[in-house]
């Protein structure tokens, strides 16, 4: 005889969705609305706030800096498949980025799929895929609170990441049962034999360096990372395009930044005989490059949370491991001999020069940014100028895109202000790179965030003019950007926003942006690169 199973279906798909986001704190939603989206939003709790982005790649890239900056999940609802179109460059950058996100998308009801109504997604769990860790359309509307349960665990399990759920309009109205959030414990700890025999490899090193990547900085291993290049006299390198700060770079052992290039990271890493990679991949390489990726006679052991770097590193020992806990285990094993300290070369002011530069322009903002600040950068060109004259001094304090994606820093930095109440937030963002996700000064004028927005206006698309010399390539079209008016384009949002041409003019549009308790943008007319000297 069949059994009869008494099922109490107490709630709502959208009560029981909203309970468990609120036990996740997940209750702000970055979006971006569509007919798909709105029966989600019905009776919507007064202690849910919803983020408006006016395109779909800002409104990801905003949770993006949002999570990063709390280092916790955030929330993203996106329209049926276009919406999610337009957000997969973003959701590639926050899946490198590492960012944990919930994604949800609309959908058509599910009694007029078979007939490819207006604004479906035919094959909706498979659009954002490789880039979501996880994605799904549950079979059952009763499904949905498990699944958004799932898509949370599994965003925040290491590496974290993005996951994705699409849910048909009509589902939200269904009944079903109430879900109990859970606690899922994500932080795996590296095999303890295996530390110890790293451990003891770093004490017998002649002449050990520390390279630092982004997930020093994701685990929360600043102090630990410190205390193990003390007890070694190990200089830090930070590893080619991290998108995190890990290391404050003017300690005495800081060394400077791996270039993206395989023959010059072995020649920078040339003293060395042991590499210990923290958080880091081995390594990232953004031209082609053969031969060793680490000096001869060198050995190398990688500590990451990513058991995918682990696989693809092309040398040495890699132990998957939370990185705070997988440092704390160095520390507690390793004792080495007394090494002298390396001897670091003494750094030279700039002058104030006859034009404006990106150097200066960094090097006035390191003397005026407020303590604490974080500083959002997208910038491609300036790079090497900030990482020169800016230096990151306290943890959590960088951010950048890991994707070399572009749109991503302007509305990075509105979610981190939105995240981060308590800091000031400055924005470096190309005049190029600053033109896929311009909208995003309307979301933070609509919010009255305080974000500093400085735009390094050099006129042109100036890394690849820069770039194009690596392929011997010396005339390049579509590379120049005359003819934007960014004060225009601040204030028509509602962004208050000044034009600095001459150095003289500098310091007082700064202290005026850090000082602001509104979003400001400072349009900065800079020489590109050469330019100045070439004069
Ligand atoms: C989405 C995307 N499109 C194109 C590129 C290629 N790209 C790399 S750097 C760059 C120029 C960026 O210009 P800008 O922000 O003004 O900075 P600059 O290069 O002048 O320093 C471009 C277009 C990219 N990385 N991402």
């Amino acid at each position: 005889m069949a059994r009869v199973h008494s099922n109490p279906a107490r709630v709502t798909v959208r009560e029981a969705t909203f309970a468990l986001l609120r036990a996740f704190d997940l209750t702000t939603v970055f979006g971006n609305p569509g007919s798909t989206e709105l029966t989600m939003f019905r009776d919507f709790p007064p202690d849910f706030r919803y983020v408006l982005g006016l395109q779909e790649s800002i409104v990801v890239a905003m949770a993006d800096g949002f999570a990063q900056s709390r280092a916790r999940a955030a929330l993203v609802n996106l329209h049926s498949a276009i919406g999610v179109g337009h957000a997969l460059g973003s959701i590639f950058t926050a899946y490198r980025n590492q960012t944990p996100l919930v994604i949800t998308a609309g959908q058509q009801a599910r009694s007029i799929l078979p007939f490819e109504p207006f604004l479906y997604s035919d094959q909706a769990a498979n659009l954002p895929k490789p880039y979501v860790k996880w994605s799904c359309e549950p079979a059952r509307a009763e499904d949905v609170p498990l699944a958004i349960a799932r898509a949370y665990y599994t965003a925040m399990q290491p590496p974290r990441g993005p996951t994705f759920v699409s849910v048909p309009v009509d589902d939200w109205d269904r009944l079903c049962d109430a879900i109990e959030p859970r606690e899922v414990s994500a932080a795996v700890a590296g095999d303890p034999a295996l530390l110890a025999r790293a451990a003891a490899a770093l004490d017998a090193a002649r002449q050990p360096v520390i390279v630092v990547g982004a997930s020093v900085a994701r685990d929360g291993a600043w102090a630990e990372t410190i205390a193990l290049a003390e007890r070694h006299q190990a200089p830090v390198w930070v590893s080619p395009r991290s998108a995190r700060n890990s290391f404050p770079e003017r300690h005495r052992l800081f060394a400077g930044f791996l270039p993206p290039d395989r023959a010059a990271i072995v020649e920078r890493l040339q003293a060395a005989d042991f590499i210990l990679a923290l958080g880091a991949p081995v390594f990232t390489y953004h031209v082609e490059g053969h031969g060793p990726h680490i000096p001869a006679g060198a050995t190398l052991v990688q500590l990451t949370d990513d058991p995918a770097a682990a696989a693809w590193a092309p040398v040495g020992l890699s132990i998957v491991t939370h990185v705070k806990l997988g440092v704390a285990a160095l520390l507690s094993h390793s004792a080495p001999p007394r090494r002298p300290p390396p001897i670091v070369p003494p750094r030279a002011g700039l002058q104030r020069p006859d034009r404006l530069t990106e150097a200066y322009l960094m090097q006035q903002i390191a003397a005026l940014r407020p303590a604490g600040s974080i500083i959002v950068e997208e910038a491609p060109s300036s790079r090497g100028a900030m990482q020169d004259h800016l230096p990151m001094l306290e943890p959590d304090t960088f951010h950048t895109c890991a994707s070399g994606g572009l749109g991503h820093g302007l509305p990075a930095a509105v979610g981190v202000a939105l995240g981060r109440a308590d800091r000031k937030v400055i924005g470096l963002i190309g005049d190029g790179s600053s033109m896929y996700s311009i909208q995003a000064l309307w979301t933070a004028a609509e919010l009255q965030l305080p974000v500093a927005i400085i735009i390094v206006n050099n006129g042109s698309y100036h890394a690849l003019v820069e770039f194009g010399r690596h392929f011997r390539l010396f005339e390049l079209p579509g590379t120049e950007l005359p003819h934007l008016d960014f004060c225009g384009l601040a204030r028509s949002q509602g962004v208050a926003a000044i034009r600095v041409e001459r150095c003289e003019q500098l310091d007082a549009a700064l202290a005026s942006a850090f000082a602001a308790r509104h979003p400001m943008l400072v349009d900065v007319c800079v020489a590109a690169p050469g330019a100045a000297a070439a004069e």
